[in-house]
């Protein structure tokens, strides 16, 4: 078992263990990608929650299964090897610590780039199946993405049906992947109290694709700021639309604020793709999506915006500095 030095309560944040909180939402949207009617659903639920549950997504269980194997393998290595891949500065290992500005999380992560590969400097033998199993992975996860921004777009009627995707597909595409790994926290479950351990914050890039172990904590933010326990599933994928994407849609979809609550018994691990796009691209609302409305959004680069974003504590509202008032 692998763990991290004792939690106290001066470094990390406990939140109110309320009925709300723990009770598991049966109102998560849920798309089956093989049906037709999947389009009308994703703008909905993009509409309603930013978040939605996606199922038959075509990507293969071993796949999933061998690269969580490889990432528990490598979260399970004494912390002096695992630190050999760090900082998460801004990629690599990362160990509590989230972002530059002090925010910490009952975590410990691989931050990735999908451009080229990272370059692990640990452990030499089993490195090269995780490396594969990554590569592929990330490739898998562009490939959803894709296909679900198309479907977007086609929800919206809005042309070419590529106008999201592209800036995903870009071979300059500013996209991560994360792994994290929340140990359980044995303390938790004697006390019952809350223990953060990602802190609520919405992501920044246009589509976040979410795959997590059987292990719960994962909980978003409804539009009325109740939080509500999204139930796990390891068998699907769960969808956050980004702050890019509620720019790029005038407001019409909304980024999620989601958050993590470690857990007293299991430990979690989920991996996360988030699609981006180039760092020169221009986010603003498409005049297709404008219909003679005003843009709620100051126009920014990608560059700007992730740049803002870095400089941020994870519960800010980064958006807030764009919105034309
Ligand atoms: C949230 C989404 C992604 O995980 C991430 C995070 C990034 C980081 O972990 O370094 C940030 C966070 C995320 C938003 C605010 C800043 C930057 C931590 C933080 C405090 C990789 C991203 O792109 O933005």
């Amino acid at each position: 078992m692998v763990l991290l030095s004792k939690p106290t309560t001066e470094q990390f944040t406990y939140v109110r263990n309320n009925n709300m909180s723990t009770t598991f939402s049966s109102s998560i949207p849920l798309v089956d990608l093989s049906k037709p009617d999947a389009k009308n659903l994703i703008v909905k639920a993009c509409e309603d929650f930013g978040f939605f549950k996606v199922i038959n997504h075509g990507i293969p269980m071993e796949a999933i299964s061998q690269l969580e194997s490889e990432a528990f393998k490598f979260f399970s290595l004494p912390l002096t090897e695992k630190e050999k891949a760090g900082p998460a500065n801004p990629f690599g290992y990362g160990n509590k610590k989230i972002g530059l500005n002090g925010d910490v999380g009952w975590v410990e992560y691989l931050l990735l780039t999908t451009n080229e590969e990272h370059n692990f400097k640990l452990y030499g033998r089993d490195i090269e199946k995780f490396r594969c199993l990554l590569k592929d992975y990330k490739c898998a996860m562009r490939n959803m993405a894709c296909k679900i921004l198309d479907l977007m777009a086609e929800g919206l009627k809005i042309q070419p049906k590529n106008v999201f995707s592209k800036l995903v597909m870009d071979k300059e595409s500013d996209s991560i992947f994360r792994v994290n790994h929340y140990p359980a926290c044995p303390e938790l479950a004697i006390n019952g109290k809350n223990l953060i351990g990602f802190g609520e914050h919405t992501d920044p890039q246009i589509i976040s694709l979410l795959r997590s172990n059987n292990t719960s904590g994962f909980q978003i933010s409804l539009r009325d700021g109740t939080w509500i326990s999204v139930p796990p599933d390891h068998s699907s994928f769960f969808i956050n639309v980004g702050d890019s994407l509620q720019v790029m849609t005038n407001g019409r979809f909304k980024s999620v604020r989601h958050r993590v609550l470690a857990n007293g018994i299991n430990p979690r691990l989920s991996m996360i793709y988030f699609g981006g796009p180039p760092l020169s691209e221009k986010i603003a609302p498409l005049p297709s999506l404008m219909k003679g409305k005003e843009s709620l959004y100051k126009e920014f680069t990608w560059f700007e915006y992730k740049n803002s974003t870095y400089g941020s504590r994870l519960a800010d509202n980064r958006l807030g500095n764009y919105e034309r008032i």
